[in-house]
């Protein structure tokens, strides 16, 4: 394989910097650079020449030794001091003596054409480097060790077992099928069936975890929305003012609950809104509701209009979790609280204390993480189970009329597609596309 070579560090200040290299050439290349001998897996403290033997850094090497490494490769890390100039260097140097830059995410798809992980595998990487809650990459590590593979291993025998069970009958004239075939073989779908749809299903609502849940902070003007966003980040962020239709723009903000990292948006109140720039607030404020994974809606204990009135019933109808805020208790609850019955309500004064909130976003998000599922981190997985339950969809009205040909057809279906996620069929493309988004030197 063609060596090649990259800075694996982000680029900037820090300590170390990391070149790797990846290839046939590898060791042979990192031999001229420092004219040292090296062994397998052993840090060697090593002086960087360049081509006219002038020192470049004093860096430390380790040669892996194929096929014991990431990509299975001969594969050599520099691990030189830090900043932009000294990596940078060697890097020039590497590829002087023969070795060609890397494509972004190419050390990750020699990885994967070597057989050193999986599709699943590959694709946990690329999102663990971006992911920004501790459960987000927790959950990807799991994936990453195979959690999602042995899913899919398992999937995927069941499934061949059903068809191998089918296969014996097919020879038999219709007549002679076994009476119990047809249930025996639906019960088996079933149960795979039900697996699949909670799968997809716990995927779809965990998909932010990975990102990050968005909370929107929604209301009537003036009902103290800024204020709690203030109280949330302890600071005076957003302006609050007496004036209804202060916040006239979307802000957000990032801030941590316990363990969870969330985006904030407080909206600009919703109301009937007087001028042009205030229309677009309010629309905005619709759209952040569209895009939250929760939405606290604030209401004022001294006050309950017809305004109030409207959005409390499209915080009804919103299909999100939903967290009531009574703000302003400290004036004392003039308003019927029964019109909240059924929602999550909390108490608060922004000017006083907020805890009570944010006891229960924290309760909240950690339920949204606690469920302990293997879950679909890409589209193209997503679209692979999907396309595995309309093939077992579509196998059911054969094995009813004991077309047991038709019916074993789709199975092989319903296998091709669930084995997708870990073994794709359509190589190239789905190579292209999904290295394609990896950092350089990953
Ligand atoms: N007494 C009391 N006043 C509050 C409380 N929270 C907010 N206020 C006051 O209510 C007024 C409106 O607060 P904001 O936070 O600007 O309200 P908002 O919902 O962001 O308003 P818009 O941006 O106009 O939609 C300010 O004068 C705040 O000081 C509270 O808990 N108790
Ligand atoms: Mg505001």
């Amino acid at each position: 394989m063609e060596t090649i070579a990259a800075i694996a560090t982000p680029n900037g200040i820090g300590a170390i910097s990391i070149v790797r290299i990846s290839g046939d050439n590898a060791l042979e290349i990192a031999k001229k650079l420092t004219k040292k001998e090296f062994t397998p897996r052993k840090a060697t403290l090593a002086k960087v020449f360049d081509s006219n033997d002038e020192l470049i850094d004093i860096a430390l090497v380790i040669y892996f030794k194929a096929p014991s490494s990431f990509t299975g490769e001969d594969v050599v890390e520099f691990q030189c001091h830090g900043g932009v100039v000294v990596s940078r260097l060697i890097l020039e140097e590497v590829l002087k003596h023969g070795a060609r830059l890397a494509n972004p995410g190419e050390f990750t798809k020699r990885a994967f054409l070597n057989g050193k992980i999986d599709a699943s595998q590959a694709e946990a990487i690329a999102k663990l480097i971006e992911t920004r809650s501790k459960e987000g990459a927790k959950l990807l590590s799991r994936q990453l060790e195979g959690d999602l593979s042995k899913f899919v291993d398992e999937v995927r025998e069941k499934l061949i077992e059903i068809m191998a069970y089918a296969e014996v009958f097919i020879d038999y004239a219709e007549e002679d099928l076994p009476e119990t075939l047809g249930s025996e073989i639906e019960e088996r779908l079933q149960k795979i069936e039900e697996l699949l749809i909670h799968t997809l299903e716990s995927s779809k609502r965990r998909e932010a975890l990975l990102s990050g849940y968005k909370v929107a902070i929604v209301g009537k003007p003036n009902v103290g929305k800024s204020s709690i966003l203030n109280a949330l980040l302890n600071k005076q962020r957003a302006i609050v003012s007496d004036i209804a239709g202060t916040t006239r723009d979307t802000i957000e903000e990032d801030i941590q609950i316990g363990s969870h990292l969330i985006r904030i948006i407080d909206t600009a109140g919703i109301r009937a809104a007087k001028d042009e720039i205030e229309k677009i607030g309010v629309e905005r404020s619709k759209k952040a509701i569209e895009e939250a994974d929760i939405v606290v809606g604030v209401f004022s204990a001294d006050e309950f209009t017809k305004e109030d009135e409207e959005i409390l019933e499209l915080l009804k109808n919103v299909d999100k979790e939903v967290i009531i805020v009574i703000n302003k208790v400290d004036k004392g609850i003039n308003i019927d609280l029964d019109k909240f019955q059924g929602l999550k309500v909390v108490k608060i004064s922004a000017k006083k204390d907020i805890s009570p909130l944010i006891d229960e976003l924290k309760n909240l998000l950690d339920s949204f993480s606690s469920e302990d599922e293997h879950i679909l981190i890409s589209t193209r997985q997503i679209h692979a189970v999907e396309k595995a339950l309309n093939a077992i969809n579509e196998s059911k009205q054969f094995l009813q009329t004991g077309e047991l040909e038709l019916f074993s057809y789709q199975i092989q279906d319903a296998i091709r597609a669930i084995s997708e996620i870990t073994k794709p069929f359509e190589y190239d493309e789905m190579l292209d596309k999904m290295f394609g988004s990896f950092c350089v030197g990953k």
